[in-house]
């Protein structure tokens, strides 16, 4: 059976990779040593990348496949695909909207709740005996019944909302303008002043270049030393070494992050310090949502190698 080149930047679940390789000629970009000698052996003959929305394709993977017709990405974030590269060949994006939309507003909210009780160091206090030898975990501040502000009111930031309305949060959002199902909430066009009127950020904003350190020191300090940040979007849209000094100088009280600036790697002071809570890039990590995410991309190439109309076409 003729089977497409299909060069695929990460690991995949199993369950995904083992169906792809039964129609895809696959190539593992991620393990080849000399990625440059894969590029230019098989680049040629590639019409499909298959990616995650933290690796996406670069500029430079993209010229190496001078046939490439589809990126088709494990992931709602596309912001790492060359879109610009793309679209000067015609080359359409694929994306996993949706299906990873609720265990990422889940996470958004087990992350706020867990910062604001302290749930990770309070866990270890009952572990480690300072229960019983240092007495009751210190108190912590409530978090519910405060000002959320959802930077961001796409999908996510719209599942994270709705959780937050059984929690009696007073709700308000920036968006690049107002949402008609949104009319509980109030609407803030600026993001500073979006953070001095919340208790609670929670960023949920898809990353482009206009969004780059839309968090920067100003909306840090309108948050204030009171203020929680919440980020399960991605690093780029926060200025962390901005975000790293508001921490280390009390001037934020706290922050939970998913993604990072550089990751898998983190800056090293991040885990010096005490008033974050630092997740791997799981938002989407359940097995329910990541079957479902495969299964998409997969879907997506699918149809567009048997010529139907794409499921979750970007561009
Ligand atoms: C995934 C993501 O963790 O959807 C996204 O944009 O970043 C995440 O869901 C990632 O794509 C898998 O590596």
């Amino acid at each position: 059976m003729f089977k497409p080149h299909v060069l695929q930047m990460g690991e995949l679940p199993e369950w995904d990779e083992t169906p792809m390789r039964e129609v895809f000629e696959v190539h593992r970009y991620f393990e080849a040593t000399d990625k440059a000698a894969l590029l230019a052996e098989i680049g040629p003959q590639v019409r499909a990348i298959a990616t995650r929305g933290d690796l996406g394709a670069s500029a430079d993977v993209i010229a190496a496949c001078p046939a490439l017709e589809v990126i088709s990405v494990f992931g709602v974030g596309y912001d790492a695909v060359d879109l610009g590269a793309c679209a000067a060949r015609g080359i359409t994006v694929t994306n996993t909207p949706d299906v990873l939309t609720d265990d990422c507003a889940d996470l958004a909210l087990g992350m706020w709740l867990a910062l604001s009780r302290g749930i990770v160091p309070a866990e270890a206090w009952a572990r480690s005996g300072d229960w019983a030898a240092k007495g009751g975990f210190p108190l912590q501040h409530r978090a519910c019944k405060k000002r959320a502000g959802i930077l961001g009111l796409g999908r996510i930031g719209m599942a994270v909302a709705e959780r937050l309305r059984g929690f009696g949060m007073q709700i308000a959002y920036c968006a690049r303008s107002p949402r008609p199902e949104a009319a509980d909430w109030q609407f803030i066009a600026d993001a500073q002043e979006l953070a001095a009127q919340s208790d609670v950020l929670f960023v949920t904003l898809a990353a482009t270049p206009q969004t780059h350190h839309i968090v920067n020191s100003d909306v840090l300090d309108a948050l204030g030393a009171d203020g929680l940040l919440i980020n399960i979007s991605r690093a780029q849209n926060i200025d962390e070494a901005a975000l790293i000094d508001a921490l280390q100088h009390g001037r934020l009280r706290g922050a939970a992050l998913d993604v990072f600036e550089g990751e898998p790697s983190l800056d090293p002071r991040f885990p010096r310090l005490s008033n974050v809570l630092l997740q791997p890039h799981h938002a989407s990590g359940t097995f329910e949502t990541r079957r479902a995410m495969g299964q998409l991309m997969r879907d997506n190439l699918a149809a567009h190698f048997a010529g139907r109309p794409l499921l979750t076409q970007v561009q």
